[in-house]
């Protein structure tokens, strides 16, 4: 299930290179007995099947050559031992400023793949150090979480893109939505591409690209406006876009 993406992905080029490293695990692996066994029904009732927590404490011990003291693993966290995320969708929203600040300061990371109808408690309790999910709305494990935040991360590792701008301008970095984007042919089933664009004029090309983005984040996103980087220019501009156009002089009031 992760190979096909993590082979097919800029993520692949991004292992080939060197840029980073992911080593999948199955929980299954490291569940004692001969049935490997990894989940089982909730006690108190409620239904469902609830992951068992020997198996990702045992995995975590394998993985990391430790022993896990029973006041948790959090309190090895000042000792340098990685962050273990476990994602869930009870988990902090994943957005673009918490995936810049998971990439700078962790050369590691451990993911936990939840699966939706739960994990043992103490799982999240003595063993995870965050909770992260990737939106509000259900999926039925973890594993599509995690690929997606392996992919954001990846792509923020500084050479993985090769392009260091694109990243400083994707869509959420700088907290805006992108403007939109045209190739050739300038002219596509009779529809044409914007004349700014044909001009040649590229600081004028570059005003353009900024109203437009601050003009779609208004109109499909003005919630992000709140935490964007703007300017006074911005600011005037995004003003203009609110004030209702100047009325026609039709003399209706006479
Ligand atoms: Cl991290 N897990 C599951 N099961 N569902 C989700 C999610 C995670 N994030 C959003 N929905």
């Amino acid at each position: 299930m992760f190979n096909g993406v993590f082979d097919a992905t800029i993520i692949k080029r991004a292992c080939d290179k060197g840029y980073v490293e992911i080593v999948l695990h199955n929980i299954r692996d490291y569940a004692p007995g001969k049935h490997r066994v990894t989940d089982d029904t909730p006690y108190g009732g409620g239904g469902g099947m609830i992951m068992k927590p020997e198996p990702i404490f045992n995995a975590v011990e394998a993985i990391l050559n430790i022993d896990i003291p029973n006041e948790g693993y959090q309190s090895l966290r000042s000792q340098g031992y990685p962050p273990i995320i476990l994602l869930t969708p009870q988990g902090r929203l994943l957005k673009q400023p918490l995936a810049q600040k998971l990439v700078a300061p962790h050369e590691r990371l451990l993911l936990i793949c939840g699966r939706y109808e739960g994990v043992d408690e103490r799982v999240r309790r003595y063993l995870a150090t965050d909770e992260i999910s990737i939106g509000d709305y259900v999926l039925s494990g973890g594993e599509i979480a995690a690929m997606a935040l392996v992919d954001a991360l990846t792509r923020l590792i500084p050479g993985v893109l090769g392009d260091e701008a694109a990243t400083a301008k994707d869509s959420h970095s700088g907290g805006l939505l992108e403007h939109p984007h045209y190739t050739r042919p300038a002219e596509y089933r009779g529809h044409g591409i914007p004349d700014i664009l044909l001009s040649g004029h590229h600081a004028k090309q570059e005003i353009w690209r900024r109203r437009q983005s601050l003009a779609r984040t208004l109109a499909r996103r003005p919630d992000l406006l709140e935490q964007a980087e703007l300017n006074e220019e911005d600011r005037a501009y995004l003003e203009s876009l609110n004030q209702p156009p100047p009325e026609e002089d039709n003399h209706s009031n006479h």
